[in-house]
């Protein structure tokens, strides 16, 4: 496929400023009536063609300056619509266009989910609406009229404020929404259908009376109530951290069931996956709670950091995504723990960014080329892209920072803005220069932090070496990058008394050269040196410590990050490298932690217990990755810490059994003390399996809520025999009405870790509840099976391997977009011991040969297969 460069980049030779549409909604013959008031853009090139970018549309009309146009005077293709001559001055071009949104699975542009119609126009979406300039650099003010049948839908939403509604005859009705901030075509969005809804209303700082509401499917109205709490205080936290009001009388939300991805910022008319909307006690874990917070918020902050100022182009997607989810995370952690939160973060991170920093699929964050945009809404993008804003942030400090950030705000407003303006911002209020920290931007890649220490007693000091490292293609580093690295000492107590160390401001020390020495002078007694604080950079650190040190920061250190992390160091190196004696130290070790904290901080107690995950230790083997031998030494480590911690993890479900008779609560301090018991029956089953699965079976007829039940589900899922099989179906009757928690169930099925998975996997396909056609069920089966379950996917016989493939392959011709995503499964294929790998390049030649392939599972395959 053709590739789009970076470098490329001009401006558009047109603009248009404003976008009047009538909008006829018909179940298979939507009419798009659109008026464009085009103008030649100075900055262009004059007197070139338009091109109208467009997909699969049907052109009723044309008319310019509203007189037909004659055939000679444009041209159609399937990727557009150019005018050959057009004027030199402004002008309007009216456009009919005619859709098909019953037909249209791709689930981009104007489709149906569940009767309901919806769009989806980000990245390129609007194109298969009507014919346009569908860049972001382009931002017009749009005007929508939207009429349906009133039985059909009675509920019709646009962007901006509603101006009008009423009777338009024969049973029809039609309402007009004006959106008065100009915004790019990837922002536009409309909804027609039967809803129910819960409101509310709030007052911005600036005194603006809003009405916020949550549209969901009519019955689930009380699933709704806690998004739209979090929307209110996404909104209040927006204004109190980042100075940033609402800015339209209306802010509606709308829940749709068959979503390619999580949400939608649309202008004044977020569009979300029900997953991400609907909660209630007996449907939702906490997981789905927090998830359903940071989600709401993160499409409501993108209100400033990606539609008040957008991307000049999709090289920039980190402007906004990168940006946002630092937001969304910031404000997660003032809702809740925020050294919690951080682990989760970082967990997140080395899950998902790390292995695809490390493999074929890696881009910078921002990128310099590609063939299909919408498979760059990635993991690096997004998350290593929020890494990027938290450095910046610990490298100026918070109150630059904000400085910086309201600089951006002021400077951009309503500009479509580069990752240049955004550093020139902090650059300009900090008088500083960023080019040096500008290299995370374009360097691919996780780098290498190499730290060791060297401590003199006579002199009471304590040197530590730091060095980056970062082979690039040629194997030489790069330039140096700037990397925040946290970091202090610890004593065999605690914190050291009496320590300087000139080199350190804030307790972070910048490294911005290939190496530097630190010197740490009054140190009275050897230290422990704890580096990379609160994970202040995104490398992966080399500190060779020993278990007793590393158990020494568990017990000690005052960065709760570190404390955690010390404990998954210690189990990472006895997955890796399984010793009886280490062991049995650690869960004493583990022991004395949970004696003396666990009901204090019950919340970060569970992580503690979590050991890393299978995908980490894979991470973290040099290379021939054999799934199974991870799975066997982790498992072998969860039997032996179970055995050895059983008598505390009986104290401790004891002591957090009384949570069964409170009413639920979604809070963080409950769902921590709810995490903590589930850990400690997962861990109580890990060693003994025969009182596990009785334990947990109990606690499946008990359980009050979803969080318990559900983890009482996967803790038995992990126990062979009758027991899980009779829970499974009891939990299947239970929710048959309920798509949202099926998924769960087939999720936990699909990750079992037991040949016979497979099997069951062709089962449940043929479920009832399975469909292809819904993006929540396929990830549900077969993205839980790809992502989530090692041992069966790179099953040595291929056979996991060719399922997912079989999946792409029927899902490619009807929604590409979640077909690439699946096979983006097969990422780290190369890092895999060699007859396994040999079956990946195998299944991925087969799909190669598959005729027809769409651009973006394509695009995928050939950056897999390299
Ligand atoms: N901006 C959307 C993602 C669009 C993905 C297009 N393939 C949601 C978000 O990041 O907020
Ligand atoms: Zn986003």
């Amino acid at each position: 496929p053709p590739l789009i460069r970076l470098e490329e980049y001009r401006p558009s030779d047109y603009l248009i400023d404003r976008v009047d549409l009538d909008i006829r909604l018909d179940p298979h013959a939507t009419r798009i009536d659109a008026t464009l008031a085009l103008y030649p853009n100075p900055a262009g090139e004059a007197g070139a063609p338009l091109n109208l970018d467009g997909d699969d549309l049907r052109l009723v009309s044309i008319a310019l300056d509203g007189a037909p146009l004659a055939q000679d005077g444009y041209t159609v293709t399937p990727a557009g619509l150019s005018l050959i001559a057009p004027p030199r001055r402004p002008f309007t071009l009216r456009l009919v266009t005619e859709v098909d949104p019953t037909a249209n699975t791709k689930l981009m542009g104007l489709y149906r989910s569940s009767g309901v119609y919806c769009t989806q126009c980000e990245a390129d979406g609007f194109r298969r609406i009507t014919y346009f300039l569908d860049r972001p650099d382009v931002m017009a003010v749009y005007t929508t009229r939207l009429e349906a049948d009133r039985d059909q839908a009675p509920v019709l939403l646009g962007n901006g404020n509603l101006i009008e509604a009423g009777e338009a005859g024969a049973g029809r009705h039609f309402a007009v929404w004006h959106d008065p901030h100009p915004k790019p075509a990837y922002l536009f969005a409309l909804v027609g259908g039967r809803l129910g809804k819960v409101e509310t209303r709030f007052t911005t700082m600036e005194g603006r009376a809003i009405t916020c509401a949550v549209y969901v499917e009519p019955g689930k109205e009380d699933r709704a109530g806690y998004a739209l709490d979090a929307v209110i205080r996404s909104m209040a936290w927006d204004e109190t951290a980042f100075g940033r009001p609402y800015d339209l009388d209306v802010f509606n939300v709308v829940a749709v069931s068959d979503f390619n991805m999580g949400a939608m910022e649309n202008k004044g008319l977020n569009i979300f996956n029900d997953k991400y909307v609907l909660a209630s006690p007996e449907t939702a874990t906490d997981g789905d709670y927090a998830a359903i917070e940071a989600i709401i918020a993160h499409e409501y902050f993108h209100n400033w950091s990606g539609n008040r100022v957008t991307c000049r182009d999709w090289f920039q997607l980190c402007l906004k995504e990168g940006l946002t989810v630092f937001r969304d995370q910031e404000f997660s952690s003032d809702m809740r723990s925020r050294p919690v939160h951080r682990i989760a973060e970082v967990r997140s991170l080395r899950a998902r960014q790390f292995p695809e920093d490390a493999g074929p699929l890696r881009h910078p964050v921002r990128p310099r080329v590609y063939a299909e945009i919408n498979n760059f809404y990635t993991a690096t993008v997004y998350d290593k892209g929020a890494e990027i804003v938290r450095m910046l942030r610990t490298l100026i400090g918070p109150q630059a920072f904000r400085a910086g950030m309201d600089r951006y705000f002021a400077d951009n407003d309503g500009r479509a803005a580069t990752v240049e303006d955004f550093l020139a911002a902090f650059a300009a209020v900090t008088g500083g220069d960023l080019d040096a920290f500008a290299r995370w931007y374009e360097r691919p890649g996780t780098p290498r932090l190499t730290v060791s220490g060297a401590y003199e007693p006579g002199a009471a000091r304590c040197t530590l070496r730091l060095a980056q490292s970062q082979p690039g293609a040629g194997g030489q580093d790069g330039p140096p990058l700037v990397i925040p690295v946290a970091l202090g000492l610890v004593g065999a107590s605690g914190p050291l008394t009496g320590v300087t160390c000139p080199a350190l401001r804030d307790g972070v020390f910048v490294l911005d050269r290939p190496e530097a020495e630190i010197i740490f002078d009054g140190v009275a007694e050897e230290p422990v040196p704890s580096v990379l604080r609160d994970f202040s950079a995104p490398v992966r650190l080399e500190l060779a410590l020993t278990d007793a040190q590393r158990m020494r920061l568990l017990a000690h250190d005052s960065d709760p990050f570190n404390r955690w992390q010390a404990a998954q160091d210690v189990a990472l190196r006895l997955i890796l490298d399984p010793d009886a004696d280490r062991t049995e130290a650690f869960a004493q070790a583990l022991g004395r932690f949970l004696d003396a904290e666990a009901l204090a901080d019950p919340a970060f107690a569970a992580l503690v217990l979590a050991l890393p995950s299978e995908g980490e230790a894979a991470d973290a083997v040099p290379s021939g990755v054999d799934p199974d031998a991870i799975h066997r030494a982790r498992f072998a480590l969860r039997a032996h810490l179970g055995t050895a911690l059983r008598p505390r993890l009986e104290r401790l479900d004891a002591a957090l059994a009384p949570l069964d008779n409170v009413p639920y609560s979604p809070d963080a301090s409950a769902a921590g003390r709810r995490s903590l018991r589930n850990a400690a029956l997962d861990l109580i089953a890990a060693g003994d399996p025969e009182t596990g699965a009785r334990r947990a079976a109990e606690r499946l007829g008990s359980a009050s809520n979803m969080t318990d039940r559900l983890a009482a589900l996967a803790t038995l899922a992990l126990i062979p025999g009758d027991a899980r099989e009779t829970a499974l179906t009891e939990f299947a009757e239970r929710y048959a009405g309920e798509p949202l928690v099926l998924d769960k169930w087939f999720a936990i099925q699909a990750q079992i870790p037991e040949p016979g998975t497979l099997e069951r996997i062709v089962r449940l396909q043929g479920h009832p509840a399975f469909t292809m056609t819904n993006p929540n069920r396929v990830r549900a089966l077969i993205g839980s099976f790809a992502f989530g379950n090692p041992t069966q996917f790179a099953r040595a016989d291929g056979a996991g391997f060719a399922r997912v493939a079989e999946t792409v392959a029927a899902l490619d011709s009807t929604n590409p977009q979640v077909a690439a995503r699946m096979l983006t499964a097969f990422g780290s294929w190369r890092r895999l011991e060699n007859s396994r790998a040999a079956k990946a390049l195998e299944i991925l030649n087969w799909i190669k040969a598959i005729p027809g392939l769409s651009r973006d599972t394509a695009d995928i395959l050939a950056r897999t297969r390299g």
